[in-house]
């Protein structure tokens, strides 16, 4: 099984990549962001809970998502593996995402970490804002997604270190160029 953690800031093109990834190594496809949006667009309860954090460029509770997560992972039938995009985001997710793969069999395969300057974030999620009218793309509230980045998502990086998963992915320039670079890290675990 290819299990495949892709991560990055907001904006890092996480979800871009994804797509890519998906298409040409048949895999599943898990955007925690994609699942919360779906939830508010159907008005459900679990989307008017979300969209107060989203919102507000909070992370949603460790708690709920990994419930998510864990539903959406076991709704895959004769799976060749899952891109985890967007997910973990804190300490408390990694762990529980280890503790899911391992109570399967199975672990994550590797961490691609992203990396992008934050005035190029800045500019692609306002650009992004501007075509998809997503309310959390706004400078302010961006603003406040990086400080939530900072603070809570990019311990995971040392974590996945120590964890011997981290593979650095640099996430400036043309995304077929970064395409490649990912498939020679993943071709170089498989
Ligand atoms: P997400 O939906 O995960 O979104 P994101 O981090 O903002 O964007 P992504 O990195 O996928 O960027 P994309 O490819 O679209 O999260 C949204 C919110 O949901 C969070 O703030 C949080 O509140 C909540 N949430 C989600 N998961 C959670 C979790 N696990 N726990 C708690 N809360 C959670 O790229 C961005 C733009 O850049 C696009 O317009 C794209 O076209 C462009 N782009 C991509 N690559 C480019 C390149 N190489 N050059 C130029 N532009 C590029």
């Amino acid at each position: 099984m290819l299990n495949i953690v892709i991560f990055g800031a907001p904006g890092s093109g996480k979800g871009t990549q994804s797509e890519r990834i998906v298409e040409k190594y048949g895999i599943n496809h898990i955007s925690t962001g994609d699942v919360l949006r779906a939830e508010i667009k159907n008005g459900t309860e679990l989307g008017t809970t979300a969209k107060g954090y989203i919102d507000q460029g909070q992370l949603i509770p460790d708690a709920l998502m990994i419930d998510i997560l864990a539903s959406v992972f076991d709704s895959f039938q004769d799976s060749k593996g899952v891109i985890f995009d967007g997910f973990p985001r804190t300490i408390a997710q990694a762990e529980a995402l280890k503790k899911m793969l391992e109570e399967r069999g199975q672990d994550v395969s590797v961490m691609l970490d992203l990396e992008v300057p934050e005035e190029e974030l800045m500019t692609r999620l306002i650009k992004r804002g501007e075509a998809s009218g997503r309310a959390d793309d706004n400078e302010e509230t961006i603003k406040k997604r990086l400080h939530v980045y900072h603070s809570q998502t990019s311990p995971l990086i040392d974590w996945y270190k120590q964890e011997g998963k981290y593979q650095h992915i640099n996430g400036l320039g043309s995304m077929d160029t970064i395409f490649a670079d990912i498939c020679t890290a993943i071709d170089a675990i498989k």
